[in-house]
């Protein structure tokens, strides 16, 4: 029997899960679930990988990147995008209102307060101090599981057995400005297939987009391998890719129809999340590659 409702999310997002989690119980579908459990990371300030209260490029300008994707594989998105506190709502209507699929910068600026967002400062006190002492030296270097840690990518499944996941980050700290990452590109940071199942991914989005690394793990799944099983394989893909080096973190999350779940990294510290009726559990990911 297939375990549903169910919700996971990337790393250890308590409010967040709790919000999908009562979507899902109240009969929601798993599109409204991700939309809305995300959105808790977006508004929340101390998060400052994700929404208002993301760290800024190195010129200084906070820019969002948040994807969505439904059962039926309709997906929509945003990259770079300044001045909106939730960027995975406009990436839902990409997806519903426009013949697209991703808008970047001004553009999905525009069409945001078209749909009647609102602008707002993305920086908090915190963030603006952190950005004028990080100026002082200037140096850009990832820490692995610190610095760039906290991106959100949820997936879902609803009582009726469909499908759906988001993914929203401000990216890494201090990137070049204009820089996207793997988070709101379909298929990279989130990938969906309602026959099958979905994935997504948190750490250095470079790595991941190298490999198409969530639509990878989504077809290793179609082709037999467990969730756990893809996760691996996806991670062990990138590290072939990076002949030793081993100076960064990729988490990949993945959940089968079946509402199996799975999770890999490069190294300890990954964490998810996953609510269903079986239980409501914060998941260290204790086998991983390093
Ligand atoms: C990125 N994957 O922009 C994101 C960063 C991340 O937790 O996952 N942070 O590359």
């Amino acid at each position: 029997n297939p375990v549903k409702p169910i919700v996971v999310c990337t790393w250890n997002f308590f409010n967040a899960t709790e919000k999908a989690w009562e979507v899902l119980k109240s009969g929601g579908n798993a599109l409204d679930a991700v939309e809305q459990g995300v959105m808790v990371e977006e508004a929340d300030e101390t998060n400052e990988t994700v929404g208002k209260g993301g760290r800024p490029d190195r010129d200084g300008n906070v820019t969002l990147d948040a994807c969505i994707m439904d059962k039926d594989g309709n997906c929509g998105s945003v990259v770079c995008m300044q001045n909106i506190v939730h960027p995975v709502s406009v990436a839902r209507k990409v997806m519903e209102e426009t013949p697209h699929i991703i808008l970047a910068g001004k553009g999905a600026e525009k069409f945001a307060y078209e749909q009647g967002f609102k602008k707002e400062d993305l920086f908090t006190k915190s963030t603006r101090e952190q950005y004028e002492e990080w100026l002082k030296t200037s140096k850009y270097e990832t820490t692995i599981n610190i610095e760039n840690h906290d991106t959100i990518g949820m997936l879902a499944i609803d009582e009726n057995g469909d499908i759906s996941g988001a993914c929203t980050t401000s990216g890494m700290a201090y990137k070049v400005a204009g820089r996207v990452g793997d988070s709101p590109i379909i298929g990279a940071g989130l990938f969906i297939d309602n026959e099958v199942g979905g994935a997504t991914a948190t750490g250095v989005g470079e790595e991941v987009i190298r490999t198409v690394g969530s639509f990878l793990i989504v077809e290793l799944m179609r082709q037999g391998k467990s969730p756990q099983e893809a996760c691996e394989e996806g991670v062990k893909r990138i590290m072939k890719k990076n002949e030793g080096r081993k100076d960064f973190q990729i988490g990949f999350l993945a959940i089968n129809k079946n509402g199996e779940t799975g999770g890999y990294c490069v190294h300890p510290g990954f964490t998810y999340r996953e609510y269903s009726d079986n239980g409501h559990e914060n998941r260290e990911v204790t086998s991983f590659y390093e």
